[in-house]
């Protein structure tokens, strides 16, 4: 089977992008903040003990999954890892049935029984927050062979993290979506760091992985992952040629996490000069600016922007706080097929 092998660099282009409409720029950036609030507010509800278990949040990554998500249709499957809110709030899952996914009500996405890592909407194909690190890939290509094989229109866009290329099912999903050519995205948002692990010392080979996926016969780009335009771009051209190949198409995002792994985590094992040369780069802040600079948008509209979207994660939090616990009857449901 002939099989290309190409790896594509892809530079920041926040400098002049002639097909994006000032609407779908603002969407983008609506998009974002809507993460960072409500991941900022989680984190709070947190601290005061209304969300419980692990937590881990997106802040920092908000323009790998919006980018990549921005160029989805309805019918392309979406599946993550557990740090998985600020994928689904880019796919439009309900925003109230998010928030009381975590506050583990019975409002919630998965009823309130699966909180944090398994936010699920099986009506927008996104098929779940995994906390298994790399359980999502071979699950993502089952959902990419079922499309092949029903020769349905969507693709599946599988996220995870760097962690996630030290498992061996990883090596093992890249090879059969290379071997079955399925519509498949994967997208690594490579953020430098598995819990306190730098890649830098757990990863012989360096710290890029898109070159070790060409020996796989996979298409692959590399983009920086805090370039919303930069990512959207860059999925674009890989969802193409998904499309029209039917074959396998590999992201690596370079991005960060601004904040530790998991709520309880205090960052012992990083610097604050890395974390602050990342700063300098983060999308919220930058591409508002970039639109601003640009005369597509006001320093007011953005503030009217902001605090609309404020307002909707206050409701979210009103909305989670007011709804019922599960009930006892609940508790054995939903683990077995009916
Ligand atoms: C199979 C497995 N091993 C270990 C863990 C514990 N664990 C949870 S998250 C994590 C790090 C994963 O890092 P990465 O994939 O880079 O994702 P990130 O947290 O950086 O988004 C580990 C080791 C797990 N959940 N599953
Ligand atoms: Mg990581």
């Amino acid at each position: 089977m002939p099989r290309t092998r190409r790896s594509k660099k892809i530079k920041n282009t926040s400098s002049g992008n002639s097909f994006h409409d000032r609407d779908a720029l603002l969407g983008l950036f609506k998009q974002m903040y809507l993460i960072r609030q409500f991941e900022i507010t989680c984190g709070e509800q947190y601290s005061q003990g209304n969300i419980r278990g692990f937590l881990h949040l997106y802040i920092g990554q908000e323009a790998t999954g919006v980018g990549v998500l921005s160029q989805l249709s309805k019918d392309d499957y979406v599946i993550t890892h557990y740090r998985d809110h600020g994928h689904a709030l880019a796919r439009g899952l309900d925003v109230n049935r998010s928030m009381a996914e975590l506050f583990g009500k019975s409002t919630g996405l998965s009823k309130g029984k699966g909180g944090s890592m398994h936010l699920f909407d099986v009506s927008k194909k996104f098929m779940g927050g995994h906390a298994i690190v790399a359980g999502q890939l071979p699950v993502a290509a089952g959902l990419s062979l079922a499309q092949k094989y029903k020769n349905e229109e969507g693709i599946t866009v599988c996220f995870f993290g760097d962690g996630a290329t030290n498992q061996g099912v990883y090596h093992e999903t890249l090879n059969l979506a290379a071997v079955w050519q399925l519509p498949i995205l994967f997208v690594l948002e490579n953020n430098g760091y598995g819990m306190g692990s730098s890649i830098e010392r757990v990863r012989a080979g360096g710290t890029d992985f898109y070159p070790g996926v060409s020996t796989y016969g996979i298409d692959t780009a590399e983009v920086d992952g805090m370039d919303v335009l930069a990512v959207r771009e860059a999925t674009r051209a890989a969802i193409d040629k998904i499309r029209s190949n039917s074959s396998p198409y590999f992201i690596e995002c370079k991005t960060f996490r601004f904040v530790g792994h998991s709520y309880a985590d205090g960052q012992k094992y990083r610097d604050n000069d890395e974390i602050k040369s990342w700063r300098n780069k983060d999308p919220v802040e930058t591409f508002p600016k970039y639109l601003i600079n640009q005369n597509m948008s006001t320093d007011q509209e953005i503030s009217d922007i902001k605090s609309k979207i404020d307002k909707q994660i206050d409701q979210a939090v009103k909305f989670a706080e007011n709804s019922p616990n599960p009930p006892m009857s609940e508790l054995y449901k939903d683990i077995y097929r009916d």
